[in-house]
């Protein structure tokens, strides 16, 4: 069993995946202007460090887990690409699930294209082998499966978005429980970091 698992971390998977393409065969492509890259898994070993974050991944549904995850930084990840002026990124997983995030909010050092959490590679129910972490919103704003990711002017309406939960996903104050202690906490709203 993997760290998330044993202390039992929810898992969601609202498109219902079954699976997804053993990490040998694994790609997602990122485009942005007329710019289309494909990436594997080994790419990510093979062109970044690997760097460790331990941060909270934090959801509307009201609980919040700390892990150290390990990956990719974000921002290492931009600076590869080149990328610049676009309003925001957008996300899609293998079996459709979609978000968009704004560009203000990509900016926080410790975000991730995470493949590790603690010494494991990520398993499938908790987004492996590739998926996003970005500890300052709410967690429907971090796409698990990662298969496209595009730099866009245009705001698209991702999963749940589309059923109204707020389009930026800033944490909010308010209490959750907290996978790794089983207590319920007060939050302040923003990346928590208090505990
Ligand atoms: N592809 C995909 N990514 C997703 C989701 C999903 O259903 N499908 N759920 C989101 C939500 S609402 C949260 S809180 C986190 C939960 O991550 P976990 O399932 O690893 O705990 O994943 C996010 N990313
Ligand atoms: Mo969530």
């Amino acid at each position: 069993m993997s760290f998330l698992k044993d202390i039992g971390t929810p898992i969601f998977n609202a498109e219902r995946l079954k699976s997804v393409p053993e990490k040998e065969n694994y790609t997602f492509d990122v485009t942005f202007k007329d710019n289309r890259l494909t990436f594997n898994y080994l790419d990510l070993y093979n062109i970044f460090e690997k760097k460790y974050i331990n941060c909270r991944l934090t959801s509307v549904s009201r609980w919040s887990v700390r892990a150290n995850w390990g990956g990719v930084l974000w921002s290492d990840f931009i600076k590869y690409l080149g990328v610049h002026d676009f309003k925001f990124v957008y996300f899609e997983s293998y079996g459709g699930y979609n978000t968009t995030v704004f560009a203000e909010d990509l900016t926080n050092p410790r975000i991730l294209l995470a493949i590790h959490v603690d010494d494991d590679e990520i398993e499938f129910d908790y987004g492996g082998p590739v998926r996003m972490v970005i500890p300052n919103l709410w967690g429907y704003k971090s796409c698990k499966w990662i298969k496209n990711i595009s730099f866009i002017d245009e705001y698209i309406v991702g999963f749940w978005e589309g059923y109204g939960y707020d389009d930026r996903g800033l944490i909010e104050p308010t209490i959750v429980l907290d996978i790794n202690s089983k207590q319920h906490r007060r939050i302040n709203g923003g990346e928590v970091t208090e505990f």
